[in-house]
């Protein structure tokens, strides 16, 4: 069953039933002011982090109904029936209280109707501000004149760390108060003992460092207030039937050691087809900034640009901010567009998938409705993955996040596990040191860290052309400085330092799965294939560079790297997983349990140390063993005896996330190589048994949101095999783009030039791609009507034939017309 379906020209996801078998959200906001919103409203906001600058509450895990949220209420005043512009929270029945939400870029509309009052929220942050915007509009769609009261709520937290705010009340009560004036609540924390306690509009900030929130309304004027949480809802009540809204009157009082709160209530009355708008503001800032928002804000003529298929125009201001909004979402997202045969295909590739890639770039595990926030910096690993994601669609973030992670290798090498959000690149502790554990609560190296430089720093150089990067000198988070080219170096030798008994590089506390440790003498297989890989990129670097040294150097690594592998890990159709410090081999097949394990096959293949009849026998056995319809498992059959201190992921239930679960991410690396080797139609099974789209009629089984893909889904050991968890803020989101840019489309940049090398179902008979490339427009048809998986027989550009897939630089103009035939 579905609850809903996409909308490709609007760039949308529109819910159409709100009992969908989770919360479904979407994330507002920038780096600086974000807000994550479901499609019944519920959510919660924060500066710059979700545990530590948090602004409104949400309850993790509470019930089935997450709450609270942004949530407006109306009342009609002739029965005192009232409802919720959201379904949630009051849950009128649905067959009589219809309602739509509508997830776009960066802005979430809610619709209802019900009694024939029509009602539409728009929520969003406007462009680089720290503040939210709910625009809500009410239309009287009866015959008779309807008086009715709204109101407007936003459960304030008392401390901006989530952790105080929740368990330390005897504290944050007694710190937080607030304040009515002027269509606003003001909110501030912090004030006691301060030049600014007796000033309430925060004017001067001279010291103690006070936070000021506010909750405002523009548009309409307010008719009663709460400043108190307990006096909107009641004793003994909750948000379903708040005594303010069941009464119909807000007690008018404000908080002082109590829960600070904002209500809002306005008494407004419309005549048949009559509408009415108002503007809710909720942000950081005082009461003067409140003020001067809410009379920008309270301009209502109309215009009706906003292309929404709604029966409401917006005001100017908004109209204008939701625009400023889609244009810098839709520029970005238009740098790759594509129109194949299967829209589930496209509306991921276009829109969903890439504008996770964002969300999860910019948010780096930070904010979701699983976890809040609590790391006081950028994952290391994580988030040089993530660039990954976003290469494509926009070099200049990609390079400037891609400089902070290279400034936050250590001297040695070695990533920090955390990049902390005020690093200072050449003065950083490092793991070495216990003042960095101090710091970060982080105390030991990854083994892959640095080593996820190579393929982002490679991918970067193609997608840009910025060749120079290559000798930009970039500080060590430690000490001294040097060029990219060193830093890679240095990468190399971190894990060449590592090594153990069988001339492989050391796991140490964890490679890419964080539930193994394998410690300083325990080997990866997955770091040996990773670092395999990173050889061949700095050969690869190190031939430009015209560097005979460093190209001998690598090569004789190289060579070394191989043997051992072969020697240690083959085991004549699959490679084995690791070895311990105590001799033990992880994903030995003798192995009773996890004797086949994805990664090491599949890293195979990628790195490129097994080719040809290697890489068809370990794809193959990962096929008939591993995979599922829902996705290949990460290894099996589960942990359940062997574990501790070793395989950690044996304290998860059998199928579930690392033990023996279809952990997400790794999908990607699978799909991708499929198409090196050219198994088009695997990689597109693969890719659709993973596609959120391609579960849209099935989300009561998968439940995540079918347009954002999720960290793991149950594998085949448990009894809800198929159901997803842990939305949004996934590294999938940029493995799975990955594959599909550079391995099904083929879109594949050099340093002069781009490939189009496609790896696509036999049954792509021809689709479209519209690639910006290095400043140029190219327009790309391909014709598949041979019905290949992978193979170019030449392109014309701009009607110019060229033998084979390559097309140099210097063949392209500003707008290009090119065609890609496929076939034998
Ligand atoms: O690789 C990790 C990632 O860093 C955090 N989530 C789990 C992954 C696998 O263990």
């Amino acid at each position: 069953m579905n609850f809903g379906h996409f909308n490709a020209v609007n760039k949308e996801y529109v819910i159409t039933r709100p009992d969908t078998p989770a919360p479904w959200c979407n994330y507002l906001g920038s780096v600086d002011y974000g807000a994550i919103i479901s499609n019944n409203a519920t959510g919660y906001s924060f500066v710059k982090s979700g545990a530590a600058g948090r602004i409104i509450r949400f309850r993790l895990n509470s019930m089935s109904n997450d709450q609270p949220g942004r949530f407006i209420y109306i009342r009609d005043n002739e029965d005192g029936d009232y409802w919720s512009g959201s379904w949630q929270p009051v849950c009128k029945a649905i067959d009589s209280y219809k309602s739509e939400c509508r997830h776009g870029t960066a802005y979430t509309i809610i619709s209802s109707s019900y009694k024939d009052i029509e009602s539409r929220t728009l929520y969003y942050v406007p462009l680089d501000k720290n503040y939210e915007v709910w625009n809500f509009r009410i239309k009287n769609n009866s015959t008779n004149k309807r008086s009715l009261s709204i109101y407007g709520m936003a459960e304030f937290t008392n401390h901006d760390h989530y952790e105080n705010d929740t368990v330390n009340l005897q504290y944050s009560q007694f710190i937080s108060r607030t304040h009515f004036k002027e269509n606003h609540i003001l909110q501030v924390i912090n004030a006691n003992g301060s030049e600014a306690s007796a000033d309430v509009e925060g004017t001067s900030n001279k010291k103690g460092d006070p936070i000021y929130r506010f909750f405002g309304l523009a548009g309409q004027s307010v008719s009663a207030f709460d400043g108190e949480r307990d006096m909107f809802i009641g004793n003994y009540r909750n948000y379903g039937n708040p005594v303010a809204v069941e009464s119909g009157k807000c007690s008018n009082t404000v908080s002082y050691n109590g829960n600070s709160f904002g209500a809002l209530q306005t008494d407004i009355e419309l005549n048949p087809g009559e509408e009415a708008e108002m503007t809710f503001l909720l942000g950081a800032g005082n009461g003067a900034f409140a003020r001067e928002l809410i009379s920008k804000y309270a301009t209502v003529e109309k215009t009706d640009n906003c292309s929404c298929e709604a029966s409401f125009d917006f005001s100017q201001v908004v109209s204008h901010e939701l625009k400023q909004l889609k244009t810098f979402w839709h520029s970005r997202l238009g740098n790759l567009q594509v129109e194949t045969p299967d829209d589930n295909f496209n509306n991921m590739a276009n829109v969903w998938n890439a504008y996770q890639c964002f969300i999860t770039f910019f948010w780096s595990r930070a904010a979701s409705f699983q976890y809040c926030g609590l790391r006081n910096g950028l994952g290391y690993r994580d988030t040089v993955q993530d660039i990954q994601g976003i290469i494509h669609l926009d070099q200049n973030v990609a390079r400037e996040r891609l400089w902070l992670m290279l400034s936050g290798q250590v001297s040695n090498g070695g990533g920090l596990p955390l990049v902390k959000f005020d690093h200072r690149p050449g003065e950083e502790a490092t793991p070495d040191e216990s003042q960095y554990a101090k710091e970060t609560g982080q105390s030991f190296y990854r083994a892959d860290d640095a080593l996820w430089l190579f393929p982002t720093v490679i991918t970067y150089i193609k997608e840009s052309g910025d060749w120079d990067f290559i000798d930009e000198s970039i500080p060590y988070a430690d000490k001294g400085e040097a060029t990219v080219y060193i830093h890679l170096k240095q990468a190399i030798q971190f894990n060449l330092d590592r090594q153990g008994s069988h001339g492989l590089p050391a796991g140490l506390y964890a490679d890419w799965n964080d539930c193994l440790r394998l410690g300083s003498k325990g080997e990866s297989l997955f770091v040996a294939f990773q670092l395999y890989y990173a050889l061949k990129i700095f050969e690869e670097f190190a031939v430009k560079k015209g560097s005979s040294a460093d190209i001998a150097w690598v090569k004789g690594l190289l060579e070394e790297l191989n043997g051992s592998i072969q020697k240690s890990a083959w085991e004549g159709d699959q490679y084995v997983r690791g070895f311990t410090e105590d001799g033990y081999i992880i994903g030995s097949k003798n192995n009773s349990e996890a004797s086949l394990w994805l990664n090491p096959q599949v890293w195979s293949v990628i790195s490129g140390a097994a080719e040809g009849e290697q890489a068809n026998a370990v794809l193959d056995k990962v096929y008939a063993n591993l995979n599922t319809k829902y996705g290949a498992m990460l290894f099996y059959p589960a942990f359940r005896e062997y574990g501790l201190p070793v395989a950690r992921m044996s304290l998860f239930n059998a199928g579930t996330k690392e033990n023996a679960g279809i952990f997400s991410q790794p999908q990607g690396w699978l799909i991708l190589a499929e198409t090196i080797i050219g198994n088009g139609n695997r990689a597109y099974e693969y890719f659709t048994e993973i596609n959120p789209a391609a579960m849209n009629d099935n989300a009561e089984k998968r439940k995540l949101e079918p347009y954002i893909h999720g960290q793991a889904t149950e594998g085949t050991d448990t009894q809800n095999h198929g159901r997803s968890h842990v939305h949004w803020l996934t590294g999938t989101a940029s493995t799975v783009m990955v594959s599909m840019v550079y391995g099904i489309l083929g879109l594949q940049p050099e340093y002069d030039g781009i490939k189009i090398n496609p790896c696509i179902p036999s049954n792509w008979t021809n689709f479209k791609m519209t690639k910006v490339f290095r400043n140029n427009v190219l327009n790309i048809t391909v014709d598949n009507s041979q019905g290949v998986e992978k193979g170019v027989k030449y392109v014309t550009v701009n009607g110019k034939r060229i033998d084979g897939c390559y097309i140099s630089t210097d063949e392209l103009k500003a707008t290009n017309e090119i065609v890609v035939v496929m076939g034998e």
